[in-house]
Formats: structure tokens, C-alpha cells, sequence
């Protein structure tokens, strides 16, 4: 087993990691940034080093800077997390070089996964249904009309280099193909450095679903089921659940095995999430998320099995500690994002003093965070503040609980999407698990929704006594929102 390992991130993920290794027995090293000295993760750990400045191009994404202070520590590997370095195979690469193990797949398939393009191939040799459209780069506009013409428009175009949705461009007809390659390709070129862009045929509103899968250096594969994440916005998720409600036991056991499949095919090793989207009752590979992901907790919860744990005995040469035969899903469960941001003001980033905080608990609830009371949300990196996690013994159980502990959440001092939660949570089409990935644009009633949750007084923080100048102030507020209903009740008061 590994004896000590530097955590390459920040906040709740951070945090997620550590409590992994305390309960292996594994030491843990924390690296944070100037912004992040009071940070919990940082205080959490039995070691921790600063690294630099605030940006994160200065601290958390300095390649040379992590690897020297795994190495000054003495730590036997390094687990990226999320996001920063996670899929960086120059990172992967740097440990490898240095006789570190890097937690995650090897350089070579981190590589392999980057490159969208080679991905897709990939995908298509193991047996696994990908959206129709090309299988490699589309340069001239020629070819590029050719098959928008065999597959038909819609199309979009993607950068092999991208991911996530960052420049894409979707095409309803043949006259906008020219330029939308010229301005594709641009783009490609200027974030990704690399122009090759693909094609496929775009379809409307498709949920978003995804399965977790785990690899060992043996060679074996498992997957955990899937994971529901049609409720984003701007390729922001928000709300996630495990299993999908359009996903029946033999869809999940037989994509499930066809992305377990895949990964032994490219010898992936640690844990992964293959991305599909689903429509009509069909998947269609994305894209391989090469790390631990931010929604895994549901899985966790579904299944039993902590995907962390498993990322370090993977890592330490160790088989999979389960096979396929004994992984089940029991229950529901969901995910909510919370984030540091207001909902009535597009969702702008709220950072700040957190002047309360009080997290919910109770059976069937779990929150990942890496905050706590008078700590400040720092304005350099995404103000998520925790990850409210619900399991219940079906669907409608786990919704409950998720309201029930959102009427709990005590947060006080920043603006938060609270509100927002409350409102999915008894949208009609939410609760019989209609959703897609145009969920939040159509539900355009949510917004009327949160200002009537935010004006009826949600929460029991407001019941309990708040911190001397907050009170004052909510006091002057709902004065002020008195004085408004009055005046749109029975028109200006004098
Ligand atoms: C698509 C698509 C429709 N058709 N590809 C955006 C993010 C990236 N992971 C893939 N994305 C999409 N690719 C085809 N052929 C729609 C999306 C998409 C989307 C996908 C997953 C989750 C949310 C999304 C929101 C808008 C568009």
C-alpha cells in the first residue's frame, strides 16, 4: 500500500482524499496557494506546503512546482483530484519521470482520451455506440459538407483537442457550414492549441448520463453503474443522481459492460467515467472523464463501495478489491451542488465571509465540504462551498430527505443556489424525473419559484439567532420588502 501521498488540489475534493488516507493509514500531504491558508483541506492534512500565489497558473497548476514538493515530502504519490492537473498527461508524464505514482491513468491513455478524435476511434474498435459522424479530423469544407450531407443537420462541431462543451458550434444548415468550420477550427486552435475539429450529428435536448467505471493495473475492469446529470447549466452540473430514472436493469447491464469493456480495451487503470448521451431511449458515447469525478458520491452511496479507497489500492498495484458480481445498487440518491452564487443574478459567483454556517446531517444525508464557520470563500477559484448528498430507499425518499436537509442548511454571509435546489425539488417535471439537458432553460417558472421560496422565509437559519450586524441588516431588508409588498398590493403609499 502506499505510505503517503500529496493531494494536488483544493477544498471538499481535497478533503475527500484525505479522509481516504487517514482511514488506510496513509500520511497525506496538502499543497495550497496564498488564498488558501486558512483553507480546511489545509489544516487537515499531517503535512502541508505552500506553493504560490493566488492564481492558480502560479500555484495549483505548476507542474514543476507539485512534483518538487511531492518530492521534498517524500510522498509515494499524488492524487490530482478534480479539474487543475487532472488530465494532464505532461503531469502524469512528470511523475512517471520522477518515480512518483501518478493516481490515474497512465500518460499514454491520458493522452489517448484528451484527443477526442482518437477517442471516439477507439471507442467505435471496442464496441461501444457513438453518436453518428466522423471518426477522424474534418479540415476541408468538402469533406466536411459530405458528411453533414450523409448523416443530416443538425450537426456540431467539436475540437478534438476540447472537451466539455468549450467551442462548439452547432450547424442547422449546409450555408453556415463554411464559416462555422473556419471559426471552429479558430478557436480549437487558440484553447487547445491544435485546429483538427469532428463532426457529428447534433441531437436536441438529450439527457446527460454516465457511467462510473474502475480499472485495475491487472487489466480487469468493472463499471458502477451510472450516474444521472442532466440538470446543468452552461456545462455547469448542478444537480446529479444515481441510477438514472430512464435507465432500466438491462440498459445498465448491458452499457455498463460494453464501458467496462472499453476501458480494459485502452488499459485504463483507476477510476473513470465514460460520458453518453441518451436519447430515444439510446446511448451514444461522449467522452471519457479520465479522474475521479465531482458527482462520485452518489455512486458511493448507490453501491456501498468508496471510489477513493479503491483509486488507492489501484494505484498501490493492488486487483480490484470487488468483481462485477457483487457490485449492486440499493436506493436512490442525489446530489446538490452548493454553490457561493446567486440564482436571481445569473447565477454570479457570491464570495465571501460564510458569518454562519451550519451543515445539515440526519439519517440518509451526507455533505462533502471544505468550509466551515467565519472562514472566507476565496474569489480565485469556483465557489462551490459543498456537495448535499441524499440516499433514501427509492427515489421519492431520497427528494425528502434532499428537502428536508436543504430547510436545514444554515449558510449566512454570501449568497447561495439554496433556493434554487428548493425549487427543483418540487418541480413537477423533476420529481417524475423528466429531465434533459434543457431542463433549466424550459423551466422557466423556477426563477418565480425562488424569489417566492426566498420571500416566504425558507430556512431554519432564519429561526435561530444570527451574528449582531446580520440581524440588523435582514431586519432593514424585511422592512424594505414589507414596505414593497404593501406598495404593489394597494399601489404607492404616501
Ligand atoms: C453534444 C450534444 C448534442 N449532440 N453532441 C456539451 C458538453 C460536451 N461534454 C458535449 N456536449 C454536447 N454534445 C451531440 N452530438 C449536446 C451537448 C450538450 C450537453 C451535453 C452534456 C451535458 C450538457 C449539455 C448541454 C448542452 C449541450
Amino acid at each position: 500500500m502506499l505510505n503517503k501521498v500529496l493531494i494536488a488540489n483544493r477544498g471538499e475534493i481535497a478533503i475527500r482524499v484525505m479522509r481516504a488516507c487517514r482511514e488506510m493509514g496513509i500520511a497525506s500531504v496538502a499543497i495550497y496557494s496564498e488564498a488558501d491558508k486558512e483553507a480546511l483541506f489545509a489544516r487537515y492534512a499531517d503535512e502541508s506546503f505552500c506553493i504560490g500565489p493566488p492564481p492558480a497558473r502560479a500555484s495549483y497548476l505548476n507542474i514543476r512546482k507539485v512534483v518538487d514538493t511531492a518530492k521534498e515530502s517524500g510522498a509515494d504519490a499524488i492524487h490530482p483530484g478534480y479539474g487543475f492537473l487532472a488530465e494532464n498527461p505532461k503531469f502524469a508524464r512528470a511523475c512517471e519521470d520522477e518515480g512518483i505514482k501518478f493516481i490515474g491513468p497512465s500518460s499514454r491513455v491520458l493522452e489517448l482520451m484528451g484527443d477526442k478524435i482518437t477517442a471516439r476511434r477507439k471507442m467505435i474498435k471496442a464496441g461501444v455506440p457513438v453518436v453518428p459522424g466522423t471518426d477522424e479530423c474534418v479540415s476541408e469544407l468538402r469533406q466536411a459538407k459530405d458528411i453533414a450531407d450523409e448523416i443530416g443537420y443538425p450537426v456540431i462541431l467539436k475540437p478534438s483537442g476540447g472537451g466539455g462543451g468549450i467551442g462548439m458550434t452547432i450547424v442547422g444548415d449546409p450555408e453556415e457550414l463554411e464559416d462555422a468550420l473556419k471559426t471552429t477550427q479558430a478557436i480549437a486552435t487558440t484553447t487547445f492549441g491544435l485546429s483538427d475539429v469532428y463532426i457529428e450529428k447534433y441531437l436536441l435536448n438529450p439527457r446527460h448520463i454516465e457511467f462510473q467505471i474502475l480499472g485495475d493495473s491487472k487489466g480487469n475492469a468493472i463499471h458502477l453503474g451510472e450516474r444521472e446529470c442532466s440538470i446543468q447549466r452552461r456545462q455547469q452540473k448542478l444537480i446529479e443522481e444515481a441510477p438514472s430514472p430512464a435507465v432500466t436493469s438491462a440498459m445498465r447491464t448491458e452499457m455498463g459492460e460494453k464501458a467496462a469493456n472499453a476501458a480494459a480495451f485502452v488499459g485504463y487503470e483507476g477510476a473513470g467515467t465514460m460520458e453518453f448521451l441518451f436519447s430515444e431511449g439510446r446511448f451514444y458515447f461522449l467522452e471519457v472523464n479520465a479522474r475521479i469525478q465531482v458527482e462520485h458520491p452518489v455512486t458511493e452511496m448507490v453501491t456501498g463501495i468508496d471510489i477513493v479507497k479503491e483509486q488507492m489500492r489501484i494505484a498501490s498495484g493492488l486487483p480490484l478489491s470487488i468483481d462485477q458480481t457483487e457490485i449492486g445498487m440499493k436506493g436512490w440518491s442525489i446530489e446538490c451542488r452548493i454553490n457561493a452564487e446567486d440564482p436571481l443574478d445569473d447565477f454570479a459567483p457570491s464570495p465571501g465571509k460564510l458569518k454562519n454556517y451550519r451543515s445539515p446531517g440526519g439519517v440518509g444525508i451526507r455533505v462533502d465540504s471544505g468550509v466551515y464557520s467565519h472562514y472566507s470563500i476565496p474569489p480565485f477559484y469556483d465557489p462551490m462551498i459543498s456537495k448535499l448528498v441524499s440516499w433514501g430507499k427509492d427515489r421519492n425518499e431520497a427528494m425528502e430527505r434532499m428537502r428536508r436537509a436543504l430547510y436545514e442548511y444554515v449558510i449566512v454571509g454570501v449568497k447561495t443556489n439554496i433556493p434554487f435546489h428548493m425549487a427543483v425539488m418540487e418541480n413537477p417535471r423533476y420529481v417524475e424525473g423528466a429531465l434533459d439537458t434543457g431542463f433549466i432553460e424550459r423551466e422557466t417558472g423556477l426563477f418565480d419559484d425562488i424569489k417566492r421560496i426566498l420571500d416566504q422565509g425558507y430556512s431554519l437559519g432564519e429561526k435561530l439567532p444570527q451574528p449582531s450586524s446580520e440581524k440588523k441588516k435582514i431586519a432593514a431588508i424585511a422592512a424594505v420588502a414589507a414596505v414593497t409588498r404593501m406598495q404593489s398590493r394597494y399601489g404607492e403609499t404616501s
